[in-house]
């Protein structure tokens, strides 16, 4: 836990105003082991000079997969995302706030929460269509990489799975494409070296997804059925 914080003056009038809004956020401050211990800033808290001093906060993930073909729901962030602008990554991820609610521990409520929130803020799904209980979480995973400009990530990420058919409405001030995609279209997008991906994307893809994809797609054929048909 760093001792102090130097004040950062970083100059946010160049970045968009509904992001830069957003930037106020409160995002749960957390040690190595995931303790929860206080709060700053979405903005102090993605500056990789705090960062370097071993700033951390809570994450999660989604990853989303279409009920009917086990396809995963892709986002591309939009160009007006401040951190990892235009790449292409998992369903949604975000924080959860320092708020009653998405402080919840037990049962991984407080994520979960977070999940509810903005699923329907960056892709437009109706919150009516999402339950807590429709989500597994795997595992949290610490990570750290640096963005463009003084900007990185340094989180705990609770990687929140769920196949779940769901209503879209793209909000284009988050993202500005989506895709469903199955493990083999996948592959051939991390091949083509025109489209970038988000480093916590790549490093999910190889170690969880990838794996749990292929026992996901052994048990559908052992069931006779086919999760990859029209591949
Ligand atoms: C942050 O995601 C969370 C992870 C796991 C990298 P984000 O930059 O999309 O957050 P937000 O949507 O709140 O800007
Ligand atoms: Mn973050």
């Amino acid at each position: 836990i760093p001792p102090t914080l130097p004040t950062t003056t970083v100059d946010l009038d160049a970045y968009d105003e509904e992001q830069v809004k957003m930037m106020e956020e409160r995002c749960i401050l957390v040690t190595p082991e995931d303790k929860a211990y206080g709060e700053d800033s979405k903005k102090t808290c993605h500056l990789m000079s705090n960062i370097n001093q071993g700033l951390l906060h809570r994450a999660f993930s989604v990853f989303l997969f279409r009920p009917s073909d086990g396809r995963l729901l892709l986002q591309k962030r939009a160009d007006e995302k401040i951190t990892f602008p235009g790449m292409w990554t998992n369903t949604c991820c975000s924080h959860p706030l320092s708020i009653r609610s998405e402080l919840v521990e037990e049962g991984q409520a407080g994520v979960r929460a977070a999940a509810i929130r903005k699923l329907p803020q960056e892709l437009g799904v109706p919150p009516s269509q999402l339950k807590p209980d429709d989500f597994t979480f795997l595992t949290r995973i610490h990570y750290l990489a640096p963005s463009n400009g003084p900007w990185g990530e340094h989180e705990i990420d609770y990687i929140l799975f769920c196949t779940l058919d769901v209503d879209l409405e793209l909000n284009p001030n988050e993202v500005s494409d989506a895709r469903y995609v199955s493990r083999a279209e996948l592959e051939a997008m991390f091949a083509d070296d025109t489209n970038s991906f988000t480093p916590w994307f790549r490093l999910i893809a190889r170690d969880l997804l990838f794996p749990w994809w292929d026992e996901m797609l052994s048990k559908s054929q052992a069931e006779g059925w086919d999760a990859e048909r029209s591949v």
